[in-house]
């Protein structure tokens, strides 16, 4: 066979093993493993360097609509092309719907910005805002029919949060159509009393964003997305945990026998609430929801990372600008905390810390950070054995790291839309240096070597963790 491209000399890593081998690919998938390769168009030399699955973040926000005057930093074009460089080939927006809109509306709105504008590949979740009649009864479960087959809901934000009792409709519709649900966890009730606390003493600076925010806040809310989900009898996923009393509470589901799937980020291994107390208001760069917590609770994050409490580890890229009236330097959000938008950049680095922090300094080892960054993703959330992993018969997205590269995080060096990183200045140990997307080089040796046309939008099937019903009337 003539290859269209031969990756020779690499140890490749999966979720399961390393191993040295060479890749053939053609035609976009991956058609040989280990044996001869003679004939090829073009040939990547990956001696010295480890071949892995590209990563798939399925928590990113890109474009998504922020409340008045508020813009995020990341369209299609930055957000898929920090997360390319950053060692990626697939990420997961969400698709948030209007109140009092249909779904349908926001995602053809999202299509349209998403189409043409990908250096990887994308796909959606919906953010159920509104479940109405007929959201519940004909939209959803027609569109996860079409490939949008996970629901993120929350239990935070006055315009967003849903009430226990349209949490069970959203998660019964979950049920019926073998659809995930992901819950932002956080008790608004709990949040809106010490606000008015807060404001009430005139305490307004960025760091109130974390103690109006507490883990009892995002432990509560943990509890009882786990509990609904036992009553509407539907596996979960909870986003974002920070700490290790949320932990607790999906282990005890899990004991009771419940499918939670948990994910935790970046910033609860790399940030505290201490980095929201900067001078000049630079505390607002570092404003996240549920907030980056304190030192015992990332040692609990690394922990559950290592012991499989989380299946997930995702960038919640969510890009403001810091110096920026529609960012975090608002009019608003300069006065207090309260306006702030809530949200960090991350797709870029979640990868690099990941396997610096953890690989590098061993607290996981290369499989392990396989799983979390890429074949769990897929398995999660209806991609696997497509993407996700490298196999006979799998996309061709591949990222090659250099472990030895040692770099210093600098904003100036990244390529998302926004005009900071929360981790300037850290020294990270091994970096992806060329992208695979479908076969086709996307960087090489560092350098930009595709196009914002390469990545398509991929329709999914069901999560590996859904119970899918028969359909009634299908043949046996
Ligand atoms: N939830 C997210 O998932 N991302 C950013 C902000 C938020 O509240
Ligand atoms: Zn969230
Ligand atoms: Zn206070
Ligand atoms: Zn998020």
């Amino acid at each position: 066979m003539r290859f269209d491209l031969v990756i020779r000399n690499g140890m490749i890593a999966t979720a399961s093993d390393v191993f040295a081998a060479d890749i053939g690919i053609k035609d976009g998938v991956i058609v040989q493993i280990g044996g001869a390769m003679d004939e090829a168009a073009e040939t990547i030399d990956a001696a010295g360097k480890y071949v892995l699955p590209g990563g798939i973040d399925s928590h990113v926000h890109i474009a998504q609509p922020s409340g008045e005057g508020i813009i995020m930093a990341d369209d299609f074009e930055s957000g898929t092309r920090s997360a390319l460089f950053g060692g990626n080939t697939m990420v997961l927006p969400f698709c948030l719907q209007e109140k009092g809109r249909p779904l349908r509306e926001a995602l053809k709105a999202y299509h349209a910005l998403a189409e043409g504008n990908c250096y990887t590949d994308v796909s959606f979740h919906l953010i159920v805002s509104d479940p109405s009649e007929a959201v519940l009864g004909q939209e959803l479960p027609a569109l996860v029919e079409d490939g949008y087959t996970s629901f993120k809901v929350f239990m935070t934000y006055e315009n967003l949060r849903l009430s226990d009792a349209q949490i069970l409709d959203t998660m019964d519709v979950a049920r019926r159509t073998g659809a995930l649900v992901m819950v932002h966890c956080e008790n608004e009730d709990a949040i809106r009393y010490l606000i008015g606390r807060h404001e009430a003493d005139g305490d307004v600076a960025p760091k109130a964003h974390a103690t109006t925010r507490p883990i009892a806040v995002e432990r509560e809310a943990t509890h009882r997305a786990v509990s609904l989900a036992e009553v509407a009898d539907v596996p979960l996923v909870i986003v974002h945990v920070s700490n290790r009393e949320a932990m607790e509470e999906i282990e005890r589901a899990r004991r009771r026998g419940r499918k939670v799937i948990g994910e935790t980020c970046p910033q609860y291994l790399m940030l505290t609430a201490d980095d929201l107390d900067g001078m000049d208001w630079e505390g607002a760069k570092f404003v996240c929801s549920p907030p980056p917590r304190d030192a015992a609770s990332q040692e609990a994050c690394w922990d559950g990372l290592e012991r499989g409490v989380f299946d997930l580890f995702s960038s919640d890229h969510c890009p403001f600008r810091y110096d920026d009236p529609a960012g975090k330097l608002n009019p608003k959000g300069s006065r207090s905390f309260r306006h702030i938008p809530n949200g960090i950049p991350g797709v870029e680095l979640r990868l690099p810390i990941l396997f610096s922090e953890g690989v590098m300094k061993g607290r996981i080892d290369l499989p392990r950070f396989v799983a979390l960054t890429a074949t769990n993703q897929a398995r999660t959330y209806g991609l696997y054995p497509q993407k996700g992993t490298i196999a006979v018969g799998a996309d061709a997205d591949i990222a090659i790291w250099d472990p030895q590269l040692v770099r210093t995080v600098r904003h100036a060096d990244m390529h998302d839309g926004a005009d900071y990183t929360p981790y300037e200045g850290t020294e990270l140990t091994g970096w992806p240096t060329t992208v695979v997307l479908g076969g086709k080089v996307m960087i090489r040796d560092g350098d930009l070597a595709g196009t914002k046309a390469d990545g398509s939008y991929r329709p999914r099937g069901h999560s590996q963790f859904a119970v899918v019903p028969p359909k009634v009337g299908a043949a046996v």
